[in-house]
């Protein structure tokens, strides 16, 4: 029986309430465990931790399912539904006591995010969405950016942690400055796409996201109203991530697009 998308999320939102206060718990004093793709891309015992507890719980409701996890939790189910679960989503920011930090956990049936939820507790936030039935916060429906003018618009993005991408990216980001009213770069893709679900900020766009980063924000900010989408508007994915009103999808896409590609950058 394939499982309410509701109830889903009844359950991604519980844990990740549990999963939130453990990391309020344990962020002072918190350090590097570990690098991953590069010296200042950092673990921490806390992502680890927060993981753990995610995994365990969804388990302990639901045995059967899969998941796939940032810190390498990674598991076939045999019930149509797989979580994607980013643990702990702007990981600098945690270290740094920065209150831009978040768990994200989303529910796929058959390949299809229909349920995720946002919880950021050092804001108060908790953003959650159901496939058709709208992005809420705090009980009110968001409803994204209605901007018709790229000059106008509050740009949110990111950057990855190897010098060679972040170069790159640098390139872009002259040629994108000019073009909006402001970049804001806050340092978890999960806060910026929820924001944008809420109109606090009107694009956003990034390259080398993960499935965890974009799972259960892209469908906040889908349900908010927004274009999410990728390179030539294909899926959103690692090669490209864009969230913004359908009037600007086209003309950002096409300046993000605009220097032939080394690579995927
Ligand atoms: C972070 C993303 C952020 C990106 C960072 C990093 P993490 O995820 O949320 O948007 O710019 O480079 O990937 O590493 O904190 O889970």
């Amino acid at each position: 029986m394939t499982p309410a998308p509701q109830d889903l999320l009844t359950l991604a939102v519980d844990v990740a309430a549990e999963a939130a206060e453990l990391l309020m718990q344990g962020q002072s004093g918190v350090t590097t465990a570990a690098t991953k793709s590069s010296p200042t891309d950092v673990v921490t015992a806390m992502d680890r931790a927060s993981e753990a507890l995610i995994v365990q719980r969804l388990l302990e409701a639901r045995p059967t399912d899969g998941v796939l996890g940032e810190e390498g939790a990674a598991r076939e189910g045999s019930s149509g539904v797989r979580w994607v679960i980013d643990p702990l989503d702007g990981t600098v920011n945690y270290l740094y006591r920065l209150p831009l930090w978040a768990v994200s956990i989303a529910a796929e049936v058959d390949g299809r995010v229909v349920a995720g939820v946002v919880h950021a507790p050092a804001l108060g936030e908790v953003w959650t969405a159901v496939h058709g039935e709208g992005a809420w916060l705090h009980g009110e429906r968001l409803h994204g950016s209605q901007q018709t003018e790229l000059a106008q618009a509050m740009c949110a993005t990111g950057f990855g942690y190897e010098a060679s991408r972040r170069t790159r990216q640098a390139a872009v980001l002259a040629r994108v400055l000019p073009r909006v009213r402001d970049i804001r770069r806050l340092g978890s893709a999960a806060i910026d796409l929820c924001l944008a679900a809420g109109g606090l900020v009107d694009v956003y766009y990034e390259r080398g996201l993960h499935p965890w980063d974009l799972a259960a924000a892209g469908l906040i900010a889908e349900q908010a109203g927004l274009t999410v989408c990728g390179l030539d508007g294909t899926p959103a994915g690692i090669d490209l991530v864009v969230a913004a009103p359908l009037a600007l999808v086209g003309e950002l896409l096409a300046l993000l697009g605009e220097e032939p590609r080394a690579d995927s950058d």
